[in-house]
């Protein structure tokens, strides 16, 4: 239908199209209205700050700030529902990433000393699964990775 044509004449038929059209109008709006979520995540030396404990399902978008003093990630990955997310530290730091541990490798954000990464994270997270959030840089070549500094959390979603 031509809008122009549909707007002239509903003047034509009175205020009851009039208020049809503005319904319609914001019944299209609130469909468009399936924003992803956004979630900030906090990285230091050596730790995710205030990770939150749990997040909504559905699609969200993650961002990354670095306020540390050396260049860390943020790595999502899908924990395997057969591990319990109380063992996980006990469990080799080093394989946190590996197929025994987790589903799958959602992504990962960088950001150097001091700032925000550029990009952004997108997760369509699934309700009652647990995600783990990891930093598997070094400082130097011999040096332990930050996960066994304390970098590494995880999130559970609802
Ligand atoms: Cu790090």
């Amino acid at each position: 239908m031509n809008i122009t044509r549909a707007i002239s004449s509903s003047f034509a038929l009175g205020p009851a199209t009039i208020a049809a059209l503005v319904l319609l109008a914001s019944a299209s709006a609130s469909a468009q209205s399936a924003e992803p979520a956004h979630v900030a995540i906090v990285g230091a030396d050596y730790a995710f700050v205030q990770l939150p404990a749990t997040l909504a399902p559905g699609p969200t978008l993650f961002s990354f700030e670095n306020r540390g003093t050396k260049r860390h990630e943020m790595s999502i990955v899908l924990l395997n529902p057969r591990v319990a997310p109380d063992t996980l530290l006990a469990s080799k730091p080093g394989s946190l990433t590996g197929r025994a541990v987790s589903d799958s490798i959602i992504g990962l954000l960088l950001a150097r000393p001091g700032e925000r990464g550029g990009g952004q994270l997108y997760a369509n997270l699934i309700s009652g699964r647990t995600y783990v959030v990891i930093c598997t840089l070094k400082d130097s070549p011999d040096a332990r990775p930050h996960v066994e500094l304390g970098m590494v959390g995880t999130f559970r979603v609802r």
